[in-house]
């Protein structure tokens, strides 16, 4: 019995449909742009919430059943791995992302460990043969353990560092082994709470030798794909040393690792920064380091990672303006990093969830692409900085100007009139493009 065997095979049947396991706006392999739509947005199934994530809370322990009929051993495991991949075959979902501990049990050694990693993944390569599914990314969970309280690379106990160490050379590996197009470091515990008990200096340093070491050694098994850091401002630390994009492309290059990784942007981390989701974007894409996309949306009400399904068209129209206008993805893609709410407790919720998303985003797809053809943003942000066009505007831009020589020009322009931002005539072009899609 397959645990999701009450869902079907889920189609494209276009906005009039109104059954619950069908695509609405989704449809794979419509052409929009000149590419498939799948190919924009490269879907991939975060293995950690839609698999393990139970519903736990402060108040209250899980609500859903992850089980899977199986006591909590490899046999789990491999029931599992079955139900993930019924799950991304019924969807349509061609890639996965997943933690070396969402998969298998810890076991009671490194050694066993291991070779729990090496048994699920051998049946994930088999798996991965027989569906064409592939892997985005992998990553090594060195956050949850006890051992990383204080954190994994930036922890002030060497045992700490050096069991993370072990966990993510075996990430990587596994990575390898399943043709893995990224890696991920999402910094989990590697922040902290007080300066009082933090040398930050030490930290930060540990942390981009951590960083140095993986790359040196994937680069050395011959690992071809991308490494991506998933910047977060707080939670579980109070401070994350990753805050933002802006903050994580400057550490990358202040230790000469800017060219093996790129961003994997989180709308959820995004606004807990308090910038934006396209934000984040524009600010990985101008820096050359736009690579991947966590896809889900907080709460405005909540302060913390609540990481919904996106059901905010709008927020994804505006991020996906953002990846088109980035070139589009290429290692990357958009991973649902987002679980059901704990009242969503059926295999079905985990399927109307996923369609939610996908439709979401196919909407933004649509809405980003109508309103790129459409052109008058375009067409507005080309005139508002057209005054650089000007003599003046290009010797400056040239670099031939002094201050002295931009001194003299300024008298005649002391009265100048700065033109409208009309924020809010734009803000009325994507509701009328969106609307009337
Ligand atoms: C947590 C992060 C995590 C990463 C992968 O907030 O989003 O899920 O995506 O470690
Ligand atoms: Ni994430
Ligand atoms: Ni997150």
């Amino acid at each position: 019995m397959s645990y999701f065997e009450n869902v079907p095979q889920v189609k494209y049947e276009g906005k009039n449909s109104k059954n619950p396991f069908a695509f609405k706006f989704y449809n794979p392999d419509e052409v929009i742009l000149g590419k498939k739509m799948k190919d924009h947005l490269r879907f991939a199934m975060a293995y950690w919430h839609t698999l393990n994530a139970d519903g736990t809370d402060p108040f209250g322990s899980g609500t859903l059943d992850r089980t899977y009929g199986k006591p909590d051993t490899m046999e789990r495991a491999y029931a599992k791995a079955d139900a993930a991949f019924d799950l991304m075959t019924k969807l349509g979902i061609e890639y996965f992302c997943f933690h070396d501990v969402d998969v298998c049990p810890q076991g009671n050694s490194l050694e066993e460990f291991k070779k729990n990693l090496s048994d699920i993944t051998d049946y994930f390569k088999k798996k991965m043969d027989e569906t064409g599914i592939k892997l985005l990314w992998g990553t090594a969970n060195v956050f949850g353990n006890p051992r990383y309280m204080s954190g994994a690379g930036t922890s002030p106990n060497v045992d700490s560092f050096v069991c993370a160490a072990a966990q993510i050379k075996n990430a990587i590996d596994a990575t390898i082994k399943l043709g893995g197009l990224g890696y991920v470091f999402w910094g989990g515990r590697e922040g902290y709470d007080t300066l009082l008990n933090t040398d930050m200096d030490f930290e930060l340093k540990n942390l981009a030798r951590l960083l140095t070491m993986a790359r040196n050694y994937a680069r050395s098994q011959g690992f071809k794909g991308v490494f991506y850091i998933e910047p977060k401002p707080k939670e579980p630390t109070k401070h994350q040393y990753d805050f933002d994009a802006a903050t994580a492309i400057g550490f990358l290059r202040a230790n000469g690792l800017a060219d093996d990784f790129r961003m994997n942007i989180e709308n959820n981390h995004a606004t807990l920064a308090m910038h934006t989701f396209q934000h984040e974007l524009r600010t990985s894409a101008i820096n050359g380091m736009f690579g991947s996309v966590d896809a889900n949306q907080g709460d405005d009400m909540l302060g913390w990672d609540t990481d919904m399904f996106p059901s905010n068209v709008y927020d994804c129209t505006l991020a996906m303006y953002e990846v088109i206008k980035a070139g589009g993805f290429t290692t990357g893609g958009l991973n649902f990093d987002s679980k059901v709410r704990r009242q969503s407790y059926t295999p079905e919720d985990i399927a109307y969830a996923h369609i939610l998303d996908m439709d979401s985003f196919a909407l933004g797809l649509r809405a980003a692409a109508a309103l790129i053809e459409d052109g008058r943003i375009d067409k507005f942000i080309e005139e508002r900085y057209s005054s650089w066009k000007s003599e003046i505007g290009e010797a400056i831009l040239a670099d031939k100007c002094t201050l002295d020589q931009l001194e003299a020009a300024a008298g005649e322009r002391w009265d100048t009139k700065v033109p409208s931002g009309r924020e809010e005539y734009l803000q009325e072009i994507i509701n009328s493009v969106l609307f009337s899609l």
